[in-house]
């Protein structure tokens, strides 16, 4: 069952994925996303493609979750159900894909290769989908859980999970992808 909460994140997931907005979301939308954000990070085409790939590996899986062939373009609706039915299947594959995709993107916004996440490189990728440097000053303390100056792969995989499947208004990943108190 969705929460307010949680449906409200992954309404606001699936909106910054749907490129071209036409509220079907489908495997090209990704391939734009992964290059639109790479660009908007000065990241280099290979890491586009990588997370291009990553991101419609889990699409197949989702798509093929919502009952649809794989490759389908899928509706908010179909697509929220298919991802939380995912999530909530525990099932190895989909998680992997879904390791996948959240470490391409921290391999994009890991400016300097450094393989931890500077809150210089998170407040950039806060600008690239319009959030403030305020905003991604207070997910940042909250995101870097241990407190050592940097977001890691444990604290950015973490951060996804909750952010997906938690209905806790105080979980900590709810800031990924901008403050969740903007819900209706
Ligand atoms: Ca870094
Ligand atoms: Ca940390």
């Amino acid at each position: 069952m969705q929460t307010k909460l949680r449906d409200w994140k992954l309404k606001r997931m699936f909106a910054l994925y749907d490129v071209d907005g036409d509220g079907l979301l489908d495997e090209q939308d990704l391939r734009t996303y992964a290059e639109q954000i790479a660009g908007r990070l000065d990241a280099g085409t290979a890491g586009a493609h990588k997370l291009g790939q990553a991101l419609t590996d889990w699409h197949q899986l989702v798509a093929a979750a919502a009952g649809s062939a794989a490759g389908e373009s899928l509706d908010e609706n179909r697509w929220i159900n298919a991802v939380e039915a995912l999530g909530a299947s525990g099932e190895a594959a989909p998680k992997a894909a879904s390791s996948r995709t959240v470490t391409a993107l921290l391999d994009l916004i890991d400016t300097n290769s450094d393989g931890v996440l500077s809150s210089e490189e998170f407040e950039r990728f806060y600008w690239s989908f319009g959030g403030t440097s305020e905003q991604a000053a207070t997910a940042f303390a909250l995101l870097d859980r241990n407190g050592d100056g940097v977001i890691d792969v444990e604290e950015f995989l973490l951060a996804s999970h909750e952010h997906m499947f938690s209905d806790d208004p105080d979980a900590k990943g709810n800031w990924l992808l901008g403050p969740p108190d903007e819900q209706a």
